[in-house]
């Protein structure tokens, strides 16, 4: 019956913006941050996932991301990006702000990306400026070098913990004053800034909507919450709304 009623919102709407997180890409075999399997259940995020704790100890930093982010290349789209993609297509769907660094929702397809944590999918020299790729992760021994200078300074172009978002987060705020409907998806809404983007749709009169398996800590804000495993809910959607 809900599903129903948010697949009426999603074709009455002119404007639909879709704000994703880490439970988007968990059916995809990518583990999220907070829930009982998560990656924080054994590291701490300060450690691992802030500049300081980048600073301190790259070769850390590395032997924990490094075969995380190989086996990104092998993940495949899951029901909740190929939702997006095909709404996308229809004309459905104007901006995907997304929390991940796993470039699934370009994978399934979507192209208005806004990738306001940044991505793991390219990395910075931190001595002479180039730009790279994932592909220096392969031959990396503790620490990748730059294909360009050889100097082991290569950082990851993802917003780590203590770092301003980039200016894709702008955009976002831009997309979300223009939305009449904001569909979040896979987020436990506890990052700041971008959980904000809730109350900013409400204060621009946009409906919202809330997929997510657990409870969020802004679901008071939502016309319509489903909780349920985004397998499930948008497989359901794409049959309902013919994609
Ligand atoms: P989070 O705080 O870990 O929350 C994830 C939410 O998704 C939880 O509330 C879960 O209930 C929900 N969830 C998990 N699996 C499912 C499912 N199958 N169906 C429905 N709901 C599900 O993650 P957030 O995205 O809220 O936190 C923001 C962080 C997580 C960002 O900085 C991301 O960069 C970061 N992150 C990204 C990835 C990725 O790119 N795939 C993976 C892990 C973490």
């Amino acid at each position: 019956m809900t599903l129903r009623a948010v697949a009426e919102l999603i074709e009455a709407s002119r404007h639909a913006v879709a704000l994703t997180g880490a439970g988007v890409s968990t059916e995809s075999g990518i583990p999220d941050f907070r829930s009982d399997s998560g990656l924080w259940r054994d590291v701490s995020p300060m450690d691992v996932a802030s500049i300081d704790g980048f600073r301190e100890d790259p070769e850390r930093f590395y032997r924990f991301w490094a075969p995380k982010l190989l086996s990104l290349k092998d993940a495949e789209p899951s029901a909740a990006h190929r939702l997006l993609a095909g709404l996308e297509s229809r004309g459905r769907m104007q901006a995907v702000v997304t929390q991940n660094i796993d470039g699934l929702h370009q994978k399934a397809g979507s192209t208005r990306v806004l990738e306001v944590h940044g991505t793991f999918r390219e990395f910075r020299c931190l001595a002479c400026g180039t730009e790279t790729t994932m592909e220096v992760l392969e031959p990396c021994a503790a620490l990748p070098a730059c294909t360009s200078c050889g100097a082991t300074r290569l950082r990851p172009k993802v917003v780590l913990f203590g770092e301003m978002l980039p200016a894709a987060f702008g955009l976002a705020e831009m997309e979300v004053r223009a939305a009449d409907l904001l569909i979040v998806m896979g987020t436990s809404l506890e990052v700041y800034p971008v959980a904000g983007l809730v109350p900013l749709a409400r204060r621009s009169r946009a409906k919202v909507i809330i997929l997510n398996r657990d409870e969020t800590a802004l679901d008071d804000e939502a016309d319509l919450v489903v909780n349920d495993e985004l397998g499930a809910t948008c497989g359901q959607l794409i049959t309902l709304l013919g994609l």
